[in-house]
């Protein structure tokens, strides 16, 4: 069967902490193979579009904010099963119950904001993977 592709973001607080190169190790470690990368501080505009899922919802701002506070890294990964993959690599959501040997579960624990400050993005299923692919990476 043909490799997939998915998006992954080093989160603001993932390069501030100098976490980028750490999530990339375990990407590549696993086996995934890096098509694109790049540092940039994303627009609100293509936030809110990247988060459009959680339109409505009252963290939105917060997390649209601290999304722009700093530069991420974006990057497409691929891999046979690579969204599914990368999710479990990342880890469950929440960094305080995300398993141990997870990105999240190793690297990040809740900070007690209003928002959940966790280290990576990674799309959830093939449409997501496809609509964030072409909007971080249009030339992809
Ligand atoms: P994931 O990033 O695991 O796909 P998600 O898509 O449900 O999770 O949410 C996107 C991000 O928004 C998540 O990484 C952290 C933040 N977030 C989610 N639910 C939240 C909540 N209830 N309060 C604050 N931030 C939240
Ligand atoms: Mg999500």
């Amino acid at each position: 069967t043909a490799p997939q592709r998915t998006l992954v973001l080093v989160k603001p607080d993932g390069v501030r902490r100098r976490l980028s190169g750490e999530v990339l190790r375990r990407i590549e470690a696993k086996g995934y193979t890096l098509v694109a990368a790049e540092l940039r501080v994303a627009p609100t505009e293509l936030l809110e579009e990247h988060y459009a899922e959680h339109a409505g919802k009252p963290f939105l701002p917060a997390l649209v904010e601290f999304m722009h506070s700093g530069p991420v890294l974006a990057a497409v990964v691929e891999g046979y099963r690579v969204i599914e993959g990368f999710r479990s690599l990342a880890g469950a959501t929440d960094p305080t119950v995300a398993a141990p040997g997870t990105i999240r579960g190793d690297l990040a624990h809740d900070v007690g904001s209003p928002l959940i400050e966790n280290v990576v993005h990674g799309s959830d299923s093939p449409e997501s993977a496809a609509r964030e692919i072409a909007l971080w990476f249009p030339s992809l």
